[in-house]
This record gives C-alpha cells, structure tokens and sequence, in this order.
C-alpha cells in the first residue's frame, strides 16, 4: 500500500510534493493525471478539483500543496525541513507564499493566452505579469540576503527552497524567454544548485497535452 500522489508532469504544485517525499525518502506511487480533462480523478478526492493530492493509507486524502508540505512534515519529520526558529519557520512560509502566488499567476496567464490571439485580455495578461516579476524579484531579494546563496535559510534545504526552486523549473520550461535568468543572475545560480539535487533533478517539469478545451 503506502502513499499515492496524484500529480501532473508540468505541475510546480504537485512538483513540491514530489521532491519533498524524495528529499524525505518516503516511497509513493505516483498517478500522473491531465487535471483539465474530464477524465481525471481530481474531483472525487478535492472539492476544489485541483491537483497534487496525496492519498495515505486510510484513503483520506490531503489536498492544497502548502497544506501536503505542512502534513508530511508533521507525519515524516526526519529530516527536518522547516527551521526550527520560529520567525525562521514563518519566512519559509512567506517564501511559500510567494512562490505558489507566481506559480498562480502564470497558469492564469498561461490559460488567457490560449483563447487565441484576438480574444486575450492583455490587461489582464500584464496584471498577472507584474504579479510574477513582483515574486521573482522577492525570491531574487531573499537569495541575496541570504548567507550561503545556496539555501534561503541557514545552511540546509527547507520548504522555501522546496517552493522557489519549483517555481524557478517551471519557469524555464514553461516561459523559456522569460529574461528573469539575465536580470537575477543571482537566483539563477541558486536554481541551477538546487536543480542539480537528485530529487528536484529527477522531477524536472514536462508539458502535457491538454485535449479538452478550457477557455
Ligand atoms: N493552490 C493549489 C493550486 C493547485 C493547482 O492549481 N493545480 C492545477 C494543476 S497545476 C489544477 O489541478 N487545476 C485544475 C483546476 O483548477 O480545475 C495548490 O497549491 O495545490
């Protein structure tokens, strides 16, 4: 038995999930799934429809990625991935915060670009784009102040790592001429060590094809 992910190749949500299992070396089954389509699974464990889930052993199933993270944490604690200083422990949450907000943004703008040139709202396409460069621009802050550049946090990886190298990965496959590796040659180094990590390298995002239409 054990735990199994529901998960999407292209997903940063779903990706944090994967590499944190990894970085924990607790075994799961993973169930790759297209989450637009009607085939999926999704909606009879999550109310909200949305992947990653993890399934444990009595069926009942965890859902949100930040709440996933929280939970394998508190039922695999070793090694530990939150810091155990409190205001250490809520800025990894910050760095969640912001990763997931980015990773929010670009799927909406990823969807309004699909309606097709002509039907696109670019306002609505810019707003979201502020939101990213706001986020990157954070992430790129935090490495810079951090004291190693390799970690956002002391000397080890934690949940903020975890959120910001997800959303880095999924930044280079899906926004390839994004200029944020030129701008932030910083964070770019920091994703490139934390890419390198068997369990995010091994979980490097993939495009699906989406066959039903969403917009
Ligand atoms: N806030 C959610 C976002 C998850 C999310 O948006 N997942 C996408 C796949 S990357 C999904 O399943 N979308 C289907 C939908 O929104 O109907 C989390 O962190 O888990």
């Amino acid at each position: 038995m054990g735990y199994t992910l529901i998960s999407a190749t292209p997903s940063p949500y779903a990706r944090k999930v994967r590499i944190l299992l990894a970085e924990k070396g607790v075994p799961f089954t993973l169930q790759t799934e297209v989450p637009w389509e009607s085939t999926t699974e999704t909606p009879k464990y999550n109310p909200l429809e949305k992947l990653p889930v993890l399934i444990p052993d009595d069926g009942k199933p965890v859902y949100e990625s930040h709440y996933i993270l929280e939970w394998i944490e508190a039922k695999h604690p070793d090694p530990p991935m939150l810091p155990k200083d409190i205001d250490d422990r809520l800025f990894a949450k910050q760095v969640e915060v912001v990763a997931d907000g980015i990773c929010d943004a670009l799927v909406l703008c990823f969807f309004e670009k699909q309606r097709g040139p002509g039907k696109e709202s670019e306002p609505w396409k810019a707003r979201q784009m502020r939101k990213v460069e706001g986020g990157l621009q954070a992430l790129a802050t935090w490495v810079d102040q951090s004291s190693s550049g390799k970690f956002l946090i002391g000397d080890s990886l934690t949940l903020a790592d975890v959120a910001a190298g997800s959303v880095l990965g999924y930044m280079a496959v899906r926004w390839p001429d994004h200029p944020w590796m030129n701008k932030h040659p910083q964070l770019k180094k920091y994703w490139e060590g934390l890419d390198a990590r068997e369990s995010f390298a091994s979980t490097r995002p993939s495009p699906q094809n989406i066959k039903d239409q969403i917009v």
